[in-house]
């Protein structure tokens, strides 16, 4: 436990998302709130500090999304990289650097760091059985592959891990194995991985998180880690037979890339160096501490006096906690993180969030719905934080916390003092006359607020210290509800104009410990007070405003939500949840899921034709190929279609059908095929022609 070190620098991630769809308020509750009010209370103390943030753009999870969307995975990852991007910078997400694993200098990185294990031996190489999916022709990795979780009886876990009881697996531990991409048994097929042998760690591992870290890392990340440990580390590959990722810098390693989880940890390195080239740029130095070497980025990884801190949600703790570590031990010139902060889940309205299901309150809709109120989201989000237990958040919490909260205390104060200054003493800031015992309490307040916030952040409890904020808020409201100025001001002016004083100092006090919980909020009142930004270290004081200092006129910090507003995203819920209840028939019977929504302009693209078979053989050699003459009413023409296991030749001449006639033509068994008949496939497998229901004139167009 390192509780009394003085850090020089500190190096703050925070886990990349996966690229392959929007984010939502789980991810801004669990991981990004919290670590931009570390990141931007470190800042405000004057901290040597680099917040990276990044797209997790390789791995299963893109693929898997590209195919459902018919596109490649590089659009996948250009398409959801920058929404991610976009809503981080909406939500003040205060990130130095976000960037991507795509990136050039991410591969190299990754490659270089792989290299270097390889080089000294920590790798073990081994021909193993992995899964194979003998219709796609292709090895099916991690999320290719679901089936029960051996520990939980889980019966969607994955091939690498099960997200029920965050259990890392390898595909083979799986009962019941089926392929994602087709829904059969695989088989298992020899092929070359490279291991990560976590077993030879284990003694280095609990020495370091059961012992040195026994006291600071929190109670759920030390108990997974602890029953991992105890389960017994199997060693992990590190390679993928897939053909989406970072190539395996290896000769004999063709067609192979690095593991997702082995890669992405690697990215918050290859964005520090980003980062730090940036930087060099920028203001023709580096942002270093003292000691600055040549490469920047390495004081920041490398330097023992830099505290390393991930921020992460429950389900990747193994690899935050076990894998990655152990990739940096072994590297040998890394340091280690000093604390792992990760969080539990948020449910909403008493549901598990689910992309699939579309059960989230999505970022980019949230800011259309309520526009500029990314705080009352913030706050919402960390007073409800499931920093210690899952937590649930809820369209009517939500607005209390604004109504009852937000507005009724913080809101209330600041601007209870800023219109009674207005209306008093013009705007300007009135001179303390004579302090009496309340006055010396409500001030002493500030620090021993101050101090409890700054305890409650370094320990990550960032729920309590958004509460010892409103604590502050709260007294400053009370102070104003015994004194009452507003009623002395007939009788006792020079007692009015002590009470401003302080409360004016204490709104400007509120501002600078608003800012990491609620930078926007933060802003205005600083405008308003019409004050530079507050420093930390200046907390505590009470000439911050200056007599005779004019204000700003005063605008609302927060207004009521309606019971209109919640409702509506009330009702927008249940819908969802009518609409999943209805599909769920369709995927009882095992149908793929509809595919993601394209315009009329992509559909129309499409030349769609009524045609007629007028000549129909099986092509030689071919269980399922036939090839049909059709008359497509501009012209007869020849197509080859996969139909002949449902339908003999001499059965369908002269029956109508639909053909896609501007299809590229393509050779397939020397055959030019010019066009493709539309066919309808049930779960079985089983094809079926799409006709008109009567007679109907060929070349009449389907649209
Ligand atoms: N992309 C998993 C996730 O989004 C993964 C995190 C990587 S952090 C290096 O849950
Ligand atoms: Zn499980």
């Amino acid at each position: 436990m390192k509780d009394n070190k003085k850090f020089k620098r500190y190096t703050v991630t925070s886990a990349l998302p996966y690229a392959n769809g929007p984010v939502h308020i789980g991810h801004l509750a669990g991981v990004y709130v919290p670590a931009d009010i570390y990141v931007r209370y470190l800042r405000l103390k004057g901290e040597d500090v680099v917040f990276i943030g990044g797209s997790d753009e390789h791995g299963v999870p893109i693929t898997i999304r590209a195919k459902q969307e018919g596109v490649s995975p590089q659009q996948i990852v250009d398409k959801y990289h920058e929404i991610i991007k976009k809503s981080f910078e909406e939500f003040g997400i205060s990130f130095d650097i976000y960037s991507r694993t795509s990136n050039k200098i991410h591969h190299e990185t990754a490659s270089e760091f792989f290299k270097t294990l390889y080089d000294k031996n920590i790798f073990i190489e081994k021909n193993t059985e992995q899964y194979y999916d003998v219709e796609a022709k292709q090895f099916l990795a991690d999320r290719y592959i679901t089936g029960t979780c051996p520990h939980c009886n889980n019966e969607s876990a994955y091939g690498d891990q099960c997200e029920k009881c965050g259990t890392s697996l390898n595909a083979t531990d799986l009962v019941n194995p089926k392929s994602v991409l087709s829904g059969n048994k695989p088989v298992l097929k020899e092929t070359k991985h490279w291991f990560l042998p976590l077993d030879k760690y284990e003694d280095f591992l609990r020495k370091w998180i059961l012992e040195e870290h026994k006291e600071d890392w929190k109670i759920n990340v030390l108990g997974q880690c602890k029953s991992w440990l105890d389960t017994g580390l199997q060693p992990r590959a590190v390679t993928r037979d897939l053909d989406w990722g970072v190539k395996v810098p290896l000769k004999e390693a063709e067609g192979k890339v690095l593991y997702v989880w082995f890669d992405a940890p690697i990215g918050y390195i290859s964005a520090t160096k980003e980062w730090a080239e940036k930087k060099k740029t920028e203001d023709g130095s580096q942002k270093t501490g003292e000691n600055s070497s040549a490469d920047g980025w390495e004081l920041y990884w490398k330097d023992k006096d830099t505290k390393l801190v991930h921020f992460i949600g429950k389900d990747n703790i193994v690899f935050h906690c076990i894998v990655f570590p152990t990739m940096l031990h072994a590297e040998g010139t890394y340091i280690l993180p000093d604390n792992v902060p990760a969080n539990e889940f948020m449910n909403l309205e008493g549901d598990k969030i689910s992309t699939s299901r579309n059960w989230a309150v999505w970022l980019h809709e949230y800011l259309k719905e309520f526009p500029n109120k990314q705080d009352v989201l913030r706050y919402a989000l960390t007073a409800n934080a499931p920093d210690t237990k899952d937590s649930d958040f809820t369209w009517k919490d939500f607005q209390t916390r604004n109504n009852s909260e937000l507005v009724a205390i913080l809101g209330n104060f600041v601007n209870r003092v800023l219109v009674l200054t207005q209306t008093f003493f013009n705007g300007v800031v009135p001179e303390i006359q004579e302090k009496n015992d309340y006055d010396n309490e409500i001030i002493a307040s500030i620090n021993v607020q101050k101090e409890k916030i700054e305890k409650n952040i370094e320990n990550y409890k960032l729920r309590e210290a958004l509460k010892d904020l409103m604590d502050l808020a709260r007294a400053g409201n009370k102070y104003l509800a015994d004194t009452e100025p507003w009623k002395l001001i007939k009788t006792d002016e020079n007692r009015v104009k002590t009470i401003l004083n302080i409360s004016l100092q204490l709104t400007a006090n509120l501002s600078a410990l608003m800012e990491p919980f609620l930078p926007f909020s933060a802003g205005k009142v600083i405008k308003m007070l019409n004050i530079e930004k507050v420093k930390w270290e200046d907390i505590g004081k009470v000439d911050i405003m200056q007599n005779g200092h004019k204000l700003n006129n005063p605008e609302l910090l927060f207004e009521l939500i309606e019971d209109d507003a919640i409702n509506a995203q009330i009702q927008k819920l249940q819908n969802t949840k009518k609409m999943n209840e209805e599909n769920i028939i369709s995927s009882q019977a095992n149908l793929p899921p509809q595919k993601a929504d394209i315009t009329y302009e992509d559909f129309a693209k499409m030349d769609i034709r009524v045609g007629t078979v007028i000549a129909a053989e099986k092509v030689a050699k071919t269980k399922k190929l036939l090839k049909l003459t059709i008359d497509t009413g501009i012209d007869k023409r020849v197509v080859v279609s996969g139909i002949a296991e449902n339908y003999e030749p001499e059965n369908i001449i002269g029956k109508q059908v639909s053909i896609l006639v501007n299809l590229q033509p393509k050779e397939l068994r020397g055959i030019m095929s010019q066009g493709m008949i539309l066919m309808a496939e049930n779960t079985k497998g089983e094809l079926c022609f799409i006709s008109p229901v009567e007679k109907f004139d060929d070349g009449s167009i389907i649209k």
